[in-house]
């Protein structure tokens, strides 16, 4: 019965918007039978599971008039890369256009498309194209005519390129895009672009909101889940190219021989996309699986360790990346144990990589519960000195701003002032911050304003994206990486919208100077539908909901106020232990008078971690932009704001208009009902209604809590809230989904 439902409900969509074809109610009602019976109703059911790469059937006009263009597969397949790419367009093809074009060795019909590398296809070295510059990863994406033949030519200096261009080929078929006259060039000019899973041996993700980790520890390296090859796909198309496996709070297990057969078993699926393995390691593993006494990075038989170490590891995956570590922080093991600086640490595992062409990503995430000084600033002050001392092979990879992950942070002072330093962007993906699984937070908007932000370091356009990008200061090693939202929920990531931070990060990886409209344009066509009733809409509200989210949890520069530990919810009243330093009142020091951390000059001073033309902006209350002004400030509830009002009215306003921002989102997508299919229709008006709720519980929360220390009135019209203050604070959670104690 359920199939038949699922089936029923879903058809008449498919039918109209995708098959093109009216099939009558008879045949309908046939076909929903015979699915129902089969079972195939369900497995074909519009689940998540195919992300952004569903390859529905175009609409039948659209599809003929590409199907001229594709008519024909001309591309090698002597290699598993090769395969990957020819697979891929296969299988994209065939779902977009109904049919799979012929595969041959050389052009012999109008409206081939022509793959490969000079190296790979003697068709493509006969074009002499320029693909010098192009580097591995480029490719070149142009209408050309062969033997007389009209064709398009997707071609690269190297296999993932053509992999890469395949993708970018399919994703032109898929939103539509114009495939004649095509002269495309891509480039990226960040080598890293690399997910971090926070993924623990025994399944449990931190702060993973999409169930339990994707790596299946257990039957590696026997049994290979086919979901690993399709991640590898995702990944690729977006030109994601490396993985780090293992949580940053890391188990030296993973490092000892039977983990590291199941590390060279995930590489083997990954290699043909592209992407490479890397590992989190914990810094005292030469103790824990190495049986020595020391973990100290001067230490001669420490530091044989881990060559000996590193030996193995490339002995057993010769494309093996590197590693990642979080040290010294959070009550991680770290040099400074030792007494050695993070230098030390950084370069000893750098050189144990080094004779393999390995990297290491050294966290600058590190404050200690020893030191008083604002946290904000701690990360500078221990690594701004140690500029110039790491070798060429370590990346130091920085939080986009100074404390962790708010939904709006000030970007990290960090970007521009270690010019010797290849600087690593580390987004987070996952939601840990902006509501979990179920919020609707496009991030793109975040991740673009992070990016964007003018360091001014060198001047007016140091941008944070040329920092990274090494282009400011000349670096040739580049990275970025995103704490991975990924899961063993069907849909990947515990929602679908949640797909597209997933996506935002990888196109931005690419090329961080593409703007987060057009990403979710891209991503919306793809994964829900080309209608532009729909996409316009859709689009709209993805680019309002992360600064709903900023309203309705941390407006004006709050942040910090989720309750301890699960991070779930608002509890800006928590001031108990273990340090003050992980509790809401350390960040928003209300009291009866006013509210705000005062980092300006006459405070911590952390605004002198800025160059001087940004610190000059953040230190001056005329200057400084609304949406900063409580993490640089302590004003006064009465504080007169630019749009007239008190600063307690306007935090009144921002709290109120998030919960209205969700209300209208919920409203949008209302109007949406019957334009998709009726699964993910659903599940994300579910969620919608949860997010309103959770909305109005922070609103709620936050103002009966600050308006307990001011005991000012609310503006005219604005509803008390729901419960008194001691509700709010009743409520625990102590089994909230990715929470490490
Ligand atoms: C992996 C925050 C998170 C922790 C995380 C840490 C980090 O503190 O709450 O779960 O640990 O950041 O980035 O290392």
């Amino acid at each position: 019965m359920l199939a038949i439902t699922a089936v029923g409900l879903f058809l008449p969509f498919r039918c109209a918007k995708h098959a093109g074809s009216r099939l009558t109610a008879a045949f309908r009602l046939v076909l929903v039978l015979v699915l129902a019976l089969s079972g195939a109703g369900l497995a074909h059911a519009e689940d998540g599971y195919d992300l952004w790469l569903r390859y529905r059937p175009l609409p039948e006009a659209q599809a003929a008039a590409y199907r001229g263009h594709v008519a024909q597969l001309v591309l090698p397949a002597a290699t598993p890369r090769q395969q990957a790419a020819r697979d891929e367009l296969l299988r994209g093809l065939g779902g977009l256009l109904g049919q799979t074009p012929p595969t041959s060795d050389a052009v012999s019909v109008d409206g081939a498309v022509v793959v490969g590398t000079p190296a790979s296809s003697p068709t493509i070295a006969r074009l002499r194209l320029d693909t010098r510059g192009l580097g591995h990863d480029g490719y070149l994406i142009r209408s050309a005519v062969i033997a007389g033949h009209p064709v398009t030519v997707v071609a690269a200096a190297d296999d993932v390129g053509a992999l890469y261009g395949a993708f970018h080929l399919l994703r032109l078929l898929q939103t539509g895009g114009s495939i004649a006259g095509l002269d495309l060039r891509e480039t990226t000019r960040m080598k890293l672009r690399v997910l971090d899973h926070w993924d623990d041996l025994n399944g449990h993700v931190e702060r993973g909101y999409a169930g339990n980790s994707i790596w299946g520890w257990q039957k590696l390296p026997d049994w290979l889940e086919p979901r690993y090859t399709d991640y590898a796909r995702a990944n690729a198309s977006i030109g994601i190219n490396g993985t780090v496996l293992n949580n940053v709070n890391a188990n030296a297990a993973i490092l000892t021989p039977p983990y590291l057969d199941k590390v060279k078993a995930l590489a083997g699926v990954f290699r043909p996309y592209g992407i490479r393995v890397y590992l989190s390691v914990k810094f005292s593993a030469p103790i824990e699986i190495g049986g020595l006494k020391t973990a100290d990075p001067l230490d001669p038989a420490v530091q044989r360790w881990w060559r000996a170490k590193a030996d193995e590891i490339y002995a057993l995956i010769p494309d093996f990346g590197g590693f990642l570590v979080k040290a010294n922080s959070e009550g991680q093991p770290g040099p400074q144990d030792y007494g050695r600086t993070h230098a030390d640490g950084a370069n000893m595992l750098a050189d144990a990589v080094a004779p393999h062409g390995g990297i290491v990503m050294w966290r600058a995430f590190v404050y200690s519960q020893a030191n008083t000084d604002d946290r904000a600033k701690q990360a500078y002050t221990e690594f701004k000195p140690l500029d110039g001392k790491f070798r060429a092979n370590v990346l130091l990879q920085v939080k986009n701003g100074p404390i962790d992950f708010q939904p709006r942070e000030p970007f990290n002072p960090l970007f521009g002032a270690m010019p010797k330093t290849p600087l690593m962007m580390e987004f987070q993906v996952t939601k840990e911050y902006l509501g979990f699984a179920t919020h609707l937070a496009y991030l793109g908007p975040l991740f673009e304003e992070t990016l964007r932000a003018d360091t001014m370091a060198r001047g007016k356009g140091s941008t944070v994206a040329r920092v990274i990008d090494g282009e400011l200061d000349g670096h040739a090693l580049t990275g970025i990486a995103g704490v991975a939202n990924i899961g063993t929920d069907r849909d990947w990531s515990g929602s679908d919208f949640n797909q597209a931070n997933w996506y935002a990060y990888g196109r931005l990886a690419w090329n961080p100077m593409l703007d987060a409209r057009s990403i979710a344009e891209e991503w919306v066509r793809m994964t829900f539908s080309d209608d532009a009733a729909f996409v316009k809409p859709v689009v709209d509200m993805m680019m309002q909901s992360r600064e709903a989210v900023v309203d309705y949890m941390t407006p004006l520069g709050l942040h910090h106020l989720m309750g301890k530990g699960h991070h779930y919810g608002p509890a800006p009243w928590d001031a108990s232990g273990p340090r003050a330093d992980w509790t809401p009142v350390y960040y928003h020091r209300a009291d009866h008078d006013g509210i705000g951390f005062d980092r300006s000059s006459s405070g911590s001073n952390a605004v002198a971690q800025y160059a001087p033309p940004v610190a000059g902006t953040f230190n001056d209350l005329s200057k400084i932009p609304d949406a900063y002004l409580l993490w640089f400030h302590h004003v006064p509830w009465n504080y007169r704001m630019r749009s007239g009002r008190t600063l307690w009215d306007e935090l009144v306003v921002h709290y109120t208009q998030g919960v209205d921002e969700v209300k209208q989102m919920r409203a949008t997508w209302q109007r949406m009902d019957g334009r998709i299919d009726a699964e993910r229709y659903r599940k994300a008006a579910v969620f919608l209604g949860i997010q309103e709720k959770e909305a109005l519980w922070w609103r709620d929360a936050s103002i009966a809590y600050f308006q307990s220390l001011n005991g000012l009135p609310l503006p005219a019209g604005y509803a008390p809230p729901q419960h008194p203050l001691s509700y709010y604070e009743s409520l625990s959670f102590p089994f909230v989904p990715g929470y490490r104690p």
